[in-house]
């Protein structure tokens, strides 16, 4: 990360240093805002598109009137990566409530702020791609669509956090969650994906998980492939005795699983119809995306 990084902050590029937003700003005072992580692949912006759709949706879940125009964010998006140089990289876009009073309510919110960072990411060690990542259960559960809905990208990811820590204590970088009623949600910042008897099973993201873009990918590279894909309920047994396993998010891409909850997956080596989505998502970024 370089500090000559320009972010956008409300109309202006502004240096990393002077990027600073009010302490009585409701993203940090209560989490009150929403936001996107986008990736740029060779000067193309993946799934521009569906990532400002996806915004607006959580903005309108949280009654957060955004004044832009989807083309003014699009636009602010790739300036920033222009004015950055970033071909390769991460975008983070945020929109918060804006300054307020002290207390929950929004209404002392005059008017949301626009953020967008854009930057090198520092990809997982290849060796997770290559071996596979091992992963646990943990006991906090994905919050239900009665509770703060999963489906809303919102700047509270204390849930996700919560479920995160207790996989690092037991010495695992990623975590399942399970949602109220005890199935497969996701996992703290990414969809799940299982391979058994030749068919890709992934729980439908209408109750417990975020409807993930890089998941919305997978599905298409399902059907271009010809590999059948069905969208049902899963349990962690269901997990535990799948011949593959995969994560797929925006950060991670797609990421081979090789073991849960200490039960080895397949031959505990990254599987081949996993590694078959690997090789064409890496195809599709490169000519599936908004060039700058
Ligand atoms: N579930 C959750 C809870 C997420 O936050 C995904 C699934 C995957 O969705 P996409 O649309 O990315 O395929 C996410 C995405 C970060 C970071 O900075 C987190 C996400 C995406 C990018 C960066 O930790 N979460």
């Amino acid at each position: 990360m370089s500090d000559s990084l320009k972010i956008y902050l409300d109309g202006e590029f502004v240096p990393k240093s002077e990027a600073k937003i009010s302490v009585f700003d409701h993203g940090l005072l209560y989490g009150d805002g929403v936001f996107e992580g986008i990736r740029v692949y060779g000067g193309c912006v993946f799934k521009l598109e569906e990532h400002l759709e996806r915004l607006e949706y959580s903005a309108k879940a949280l009654i957060l009137k955004m004044p832009w125009s989807r083309q003014e964010i699009a636009e602010v998006v790739c300036d920033t990566c222009r004015v950055n140089d970033i071909r390769d990289g991460y975008i983070r876009l945020l929109v918060t409530r804006g300054v307020g009073s002290l207390g929950l309510s929004p209404r002392t919110c005059e008017k949301p702020s626009l953020i967008v960072i854009a930057d090198k990411i520092q990809l997982y060690p290849e060796k997770y791609y290559t071996e596979g990542l091992k992963i646990i259960t943990v006991p906090t559960r994905r919050s239900g669509p009665a509770m703060l809905p999963p489906m809303i990208k919102s700047l509270n990811y204390v849930n996700n956090i919560l479920a995160k820590i207790e996989a690092q204590h037991a010495g695992y970088e990623e975590a399942i969650m399970l949602d109220d009623a005890g199935y497969v949600a996701e996992c703290t910042g990414d969809n799940v994906f299982i391979v058994h008897k030749g068919t890709v099973y992934t729980p439908p993201p209408s109750t417990g998980a975020l409807k993930g873009i890089t998941r919305a990918a997978v599905l298409e590279i399902a059907e271009a492939l010809e590999i059948p894909l069905k969208e049902q309920p899963l349990t962690r047994y269901d997990i535990w005795v799948a011949e593959e396993c995969f994560l797929t998010g925006t950060a991670a891409e797609v990421i081979p699983v090789v073991e849960v909850d200490a039960r080895p997956i397949g031959d505990s080596k990254p599987g081949e119809i996993t590694n078959k989505f690997l090789e064409k998502f890496h195809d599709v970024v490169l000519k599936d995306g908004t060039m700058l």
